[in-house]
């Protein structure tokens, strides 16, 4: 069986014209595959500007999006960020992956995202690029993301309909300038759609972040992901809301183990659900629920898994 086709059996709607190289690579994905979990991935914290509001952020931590609030990292130059791939290329032999998930957006400043990725792919040519992004400006920048080599490619979204998103999202930065309310998440609902179809039409691999915020968006939830299906997303990753203090959903009730489940198992007749996610944060370096410290002395790099 080539492995495009054994990919298709563990994730059925995988876009038809990825390559065998991203096949590959998806396979090896600690993320994408959990039967990857020998593999580590590195995050590299170089992003740390933002282009919306969530109602459940707090800027003094890492992007909720991806992270387990209530951690910061540093943030790092891509040059400093290319030095600390080494060390830790060094350190850990089956770090395959490097991904960019803040401690912002990764697309809010694109320039840092670019140089990154440019260093990095001159140094290892191999490595699996994946960005995580709240897709406000994924499809303005997903061509460029292409050839800059980045194969998966993560988007939160927690809403579909403009009224659900109103009460997420505090503002969203347009071309037009800040907008609140339905029309902000309006405009950012529309752009999320258009990113995430426009790279699965180029081949690459989309992955939707959810968080599920009870009494706000959990029941419709399954509404989403039968959308993001639709527009080419492959798998689906349903996160619980780690309320943070200093944010407007400080004291929101967090939805329960059980229920998430059973969230997840309504929605894997849209998208194949991911089970294994570790809410890590955006310097995370090692395999999925490890911990990695670099000898190097400045090195705060650590996953709470
Ligand atoms: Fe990082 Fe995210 Fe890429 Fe993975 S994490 S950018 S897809 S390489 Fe993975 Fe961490 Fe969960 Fe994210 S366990 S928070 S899903
Ligand atoms: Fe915070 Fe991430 Fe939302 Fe930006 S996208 S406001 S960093 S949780």
């Amino acid at each position: 069986m080539s492995v495009n086709k054994y990919l298709k059996t563990r994730l059925p709607q995988i876009p038809s014209n990825i390559t065998e190289e991203a096949a590959k690579k998806t396979l090896k994905h600690p993320c994408y595959s959990s039967e990857a979990h020998e593999y580590a991935r590195m995050h590299l914290p170089i992003a740390p500007k933002c282009n919306i509001q969530c109602n459940y952020c707090n800027r003094k931590f890492d992007c909720v999006n991806e992270s387990r609030p209530g951690v910061s990292s540093e943030v790092l130059t891509p040059f400093e960020a290319l030095k600390r791939y080494k060390e830790m290329k060094d350190k850990i032999k089956k770090l395959i992956v490097v991904g960019i998930a803040g401690p912002g957006d990764a697309l809010a400043d694109f320039n840092n995202t670019r140089e990154t990725f440019k260093l990095i792919r001159e140094f290892d040519s191999k490595v699996t690029f994946c960005i995580s992004t709240n897709g406000l400006r994924l499809a303005e920048h997903v061509d460029e993301l292409y050839a800059l080599g980045v194969t998966h490619i993560t988007v939160t979204m927690n809403a579909i309909d403009p009224n659900v998103g109103a009460m997420i999202y505090g503002y969203v930065n347009s071309q037009e300038g800040k907008l609140t309310g339905e029309e902000g998440a309006r405009y950012l609902i529309n752009k999320q759609l258009e990113g995430v179809e426009k790279a699965s039409k180029l081949g690459l691999i989309v992955k939707v972040n959810t968080v599920a915020i009870k009494e706000i968006n959990h029941k419709h939830i399954p509404k989403v992901i039968e959308e993001v299906s639709k527009r080419g997303a492959c798998l689906s990753n349903i996160i619980p809301l780690i309320p943070v203090e200093g944010t407007k959903f400080e004291n929101m009730t967090p939805i329960v183990s059980g229920e998430l489940n059973m969230l997840r198992k309504e929605c894997c007749s849209f998208l194949t659900q991911m089970y294994h996610c570790k809410q890590c944060r955006a310097d995370a370096v090692g395999r999925l629920g490890e911990e990695h410290r670099c000898g190097a002395g400045t090195c705060q790099s650590k996953l709470i898994g």
